[in-house]
């Protein structure tokens, strides 16, 4: 019924004051099932509004943090031999202005944004995952929280942004100050995938009826492609990070030569992340220009097709990137030229971009308002920035100026115009929407022409700077090389800028209280998000939106007055359950009602008990890291409990006449596909992992390959674990037939099918633990031992796992939240099975064929 585009006007309520109280009447009604709570029951909050907000809030708070931090570097390099700061300090300093900047200011503020934006722009009621934004949230929060405390401590990290070993191992740095990066960033790196998973499902899944791919707004191709980005890029980091620590906390050498690791495995595993991470910062804000362009130009974007093109290729390019930044660690000239010649070809989709904006422009009726003058800035900053780095990828002139201030320059070029000013562009945009009022406009133009020139004083200069030859992570200099001027210029250029931030900051902050009242969609945009309430309520809309072409509010300006009256979707809220549209991903055709879960304590008291695991591992203290850590696996799995068919989650399965299931009522909902996300990035953990195994194997100076007796590969090691993974795939099968009856509607025996499932999962994870003890590994002697115990304990993890849930199945099917009415969630977990088979028998392969095959005991 509710698919259909609005009904013609005189169906509504007969008066305009009628209307106005039946508008109130579902508001009162809709708060009633979705609005936050006060008091400290606000930390239960879930609704995407809220916590996009909070990640707002708390990324703009780091920034403040990473820009005094800032100061402080300028500060020190202002004067010729200044000794404002020890070498010591001065490492911690720009150490934690690189990683604040990068990982707590960056990436979460364009998550934070999109976490906001998204379902509003896509005609929904909220992400399809609710608590686990939520989780997200405190992840980041409790993580940044870590990190930054290190500095007060004097314990901070040292070793640049980047963590490059041996300097950041336990050699050179003793003390917890590595362990604070490691830990944080590992805890941080939870959150930023699992609203990558998130945001690509919520993307996919829950937009508005009638809403194509084609006729998706250009933001959400944007947030996609990043979040697609996260989902692959940040494992490999994930991975680096528990290796290394591994490495400092246990004595495993995976980076160390004598013992047979690298450490320019390091490098690899930090630029597969470190690379694509710079398009994850700039894509979306990329995704705000095209954005707000078309608004103040007031006509839709040029060449839309071809944008999209243009987003999509740039993630796939970004990935074959990474050795550019190794160029000077001494790679084969062949694969030099190779990803030299890379690193232009991704010009190519910036381009196109870049022509589309200024084809915009020049075709529309462009208006000058604040926005509009931040994204003139990044134009002008972002295109010299980009020239700057074509320069650097020449491998000769990379050579000359490697390490140098040049590439600060260049990286604040691209870094802060090519993501700050769009950022700021779209924060001013947007603040209408949070506050439902209108920033200074002279408070605004000041803080711009402040960052604006005060930038260009700091970064143009440091050019200069550079190419006369002043090192970069140097604390002081002495006077009379010709850097006095240009330092001097540089560090009263940053403080110009921080005028400039100030009065941005102050202009957020004073015009939720002294702004003018904005009328509703204040710019004239053409997009969903507009047609909520300024400032929304936690439902977004009372009724949701069928869409017919990329603007639909430039079609019928009156649809937020329409939807407001309950005449689109999903209007009725008797049933007491949070619901919104779950639409095919290519057509937008309706397909289920996806039911959504509530304000819950689970998501905050797990990133407290995870929180908790960190700071035990930070102490080492590990019996109680280990009790942390069986605390917040009960509390996730309490939490998954609640989901599907339970009455929790779903207070009452009818649907109104004409209406589609809900989607724990059918074979495909949004869990399938952000286990198969999950998945995903698991499998590029395990990937790079893999990557490793055979990096070392092959390129390690020192690599100790085993003995022909080794005991993983000869005799009882190498049978039991055959043995293991023969269980596993047993299990997987037994999951797999239960499916199978499930679809054909038989749900007789379905419970004792996922019992032996869990059975067979169990006798696997014996078998494994029998290989640990029969092959008598020695993880500290050897980086072999190493990285052999690292991939069974990874096949036992997900062996464990794989057991429990089908377990919790099984006992679900007896409680009847589980069965032919409801066979959504064996579903879910057969793929986890799956997954965790395939990636056993490739460790089986790696661990005993490879040996076997590449010659055991040889000089490899
Ligand atoms: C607010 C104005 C900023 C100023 C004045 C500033 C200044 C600096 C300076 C002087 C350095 C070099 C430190 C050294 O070599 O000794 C540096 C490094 C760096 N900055 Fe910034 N920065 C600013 C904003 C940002 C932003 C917004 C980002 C990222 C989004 C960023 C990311 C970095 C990174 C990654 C490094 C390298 C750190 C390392 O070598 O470990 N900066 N910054
Ligand atoms: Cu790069």
């Amino acid at each position: 019924m509710s698919t259909e585009p609005l009904p013609a006007a005189g169906a509504g309520p007969a008066s305009a004051a009628d209307a106005v109280a039946e508008a109130e009447r579902l508001h009162d009604a809709f708060n009633a099932v979705w609005g936050n709570p006060g008091g400290w029951r606000a930390l239960t909050i879930v609704n995407h509004t809220t916590v996009g907000l909070r990640f707002l809030l708390t990324g703009l708070g780091f920034y403040v943090v990473g820009g005094i931090l800032a100061m402080l570097v300028r500060s020190q390099l202002a004067l010729p031999g200044h000794a404002f700061m020890t070498p010591e300090v001065y490492a911690q300093v720009f150490t934690m202005h690189g990683t604040v900047m990068m990982f707590l200011f960056a990436v979460p503020m364009m998550e934070g944004l999109a976490v906001y934006l998204l379902p509003k722009m896509l005609g929904a009621r909220d992400l399809v995952f609710p608590r686990l934004s939520a989780l997200g949230y405190w992840c980041y929060l409790f993580g940044g929280l870590i990190l930054v405390s290190s500095l007060f401590l004097g314990l901070a990290p040292d070793a640049g942004w980047f963590m490059y070993v041996p300097l950041a191992g336990s050699t050179y740095t003793p003390g917890p100050n590595s362990d604070f990066w490691l830990l944080g960033i590992t805890f941080v790196e939870i959150s930023a995938v699992s609203a990558g998973v998130e945001l690509a499902v919520s993307i996919l899944r829950a937009r508005a009826p009638g809403m194509s791919l084609e006729k998706m707004p250009l933001y959400a191709w944007y947030i996609l492609v990043m979040a697609l980005m996260i989902v692959v890029g940040f494992p490999p980091l994930i991975l680096g990070s528990i290796l290394l620590e591994l490495e400092r906390a246990a004595g495993m050498p995976f980076f160390e030569v004598a013992r047979g690791g690298d450490p320019v495995l390091w490098q690899h595993l930090f630029w597969l992340f470190g690379h694509p991470e710079v398009y994850i910062i700039f894509l979306p804000a990329a995704g705000i220009v095209s954005t707000l362009l078309p608004v103040f130009a007031r006509r839709p974007a040029v060449g839309h097709a071809w944008v999209v093109v243009a987003v999509v290729s740039t993630g796939f390019i970004s990935f074959g990137l990474w050795v550019h930044h190794m160029f000077t660690v001494g790679i084969p000239q062949l694969a030099q030229a190779f990803f030299s010649a890379a690193s232009m070809l991704v010009a190519v989709p910036t381009g196109v971009q870049v022509f589309s904006w200024i084809a915009t422009l020049w075709l529309g009726r462009p208006v000058f308002h604040v926005p509009m003058l931040w994204l003139t800035g990044f134009l002008v900053i972002f295109v010299a920035g980009g020239l700057t780095g074509v320069m650097l990828a020449l491998v000769p002139f990379d050579w000359q100026v490697h390490d140098s201030q040049f590439v600060v320059a260049h990286l604040h070029y691209v870094l802060v115009g090519g993501m700050l000013f769009p950022l700021v562009a779209g924060l001013y945009y947007w603040l209408p929407h949070f506050s439902g009022r209108l920033p200074s406009a002279a408070l605004g133009r000041t803080g711009f022409w402040l960052v604006f020139i005060g930038f260009n004083l700091t970064f143009l200069v440091m050019h200069w700077t550079g190419l006369l030859g002043m090192p970069r992570r140097v604390h002081t200099y002495e006077t009379g090389l010709g850097w006095d001027g240009p330092n001097l210029l540089s560090s009263i250029g940053s403080f110009v800028m921080a005028a400039g931030i100030v009065a941005v900051l102050c202009d957020i902050v004073l015009h939720f209280r002294y702004g003018a009242r904005a009328r509703p969609n204040p710019w004239n945009a053409g997009t969903l998000e507009w047609a909520t309430a300024t400032p929304p309520s936690p439902y977004n809309f009372v009724s949701l939106p069928a869409v017919q072409d990329r603007h639909p509010l430039w079609s019928n300006p009156s649809l937020g007055d329409d939807l407001a009256r309950g005449r689109g979707g999903l209007a009725l809220i008797d049933h007491g359950r949070r619901e919104t549209w779950g639409t095919d991903p290519a057509s937008g055709a309706v397909r289920e009602i996806i039911h959504l879960p509530g304000n819950s304590w689970l998501p905050f008291a797990a990133a407290l008990l995870i929180g908790g695991v960190c700071i035990c591992l930070l102490l080492r203290a590990y019996p109680l890291a280990a009790a942390f850590t069986v605390g917040s696996l009960a509390v996730l799995l309490r939490w998954s409990w609640e989901n599907g068919t339970h009455p929790l989650a779903s207070p009452d399965a009818r649907t109104a006449p004409g209406d589609p299931p809900l989607h724990s009522r059918t074979f495909d909902g949004p869990g399938l596909w952000g286990m198969a996300l999950t998945l995903l990035a698991n499998g590029a953990l395990y990937l790079s992992l893999l990557f490793g195994w055979l990096y070392l194997w092959t390129v390690a100076p020192a690599w100790q390959a085993p003995p022909p007796d080794h005991g993983l590969a000869a005799g009882k090691g190498a049978g039991l674990l055959l043995a293991a993974a023969l269980a596993l795939s047993a299990g997987t099968l037994v999951l797999r037939r239960a499916v199978a009856r499930l679809r054909a509607g038989i749900g007789r025996g379905l419970g004792a099918l996922l019992a032996l499932a869990a059975l067979f999962g169990l006798v696997h994870c014996g078998l494994l633990a029998g290989v640990f003890s029969a092959a008598g590994l020695a993880p500290t002697k050897t980086a072999h031992d190493a990285v052999s115990a690292v991939m069974l304990g990874y096949a036992l993890v997900h062996g464990a796992l794989a057991a429990l849930l089908a377990a919790l199945q099984a006992l679900r099917v007896r409680f009847g939240y589980v069965g032919i009415e409801a066979p959504y969630e064996p579903l879910v977990v057969s793929q986890w099975w799956h997954y965790s088979a395939v990636t056993l028998w490739a460790s089986y392969a790696a661990l005993v064929w490879f040996p076997a095959v590449w010659g055991m005991g040889g000089g490899a």
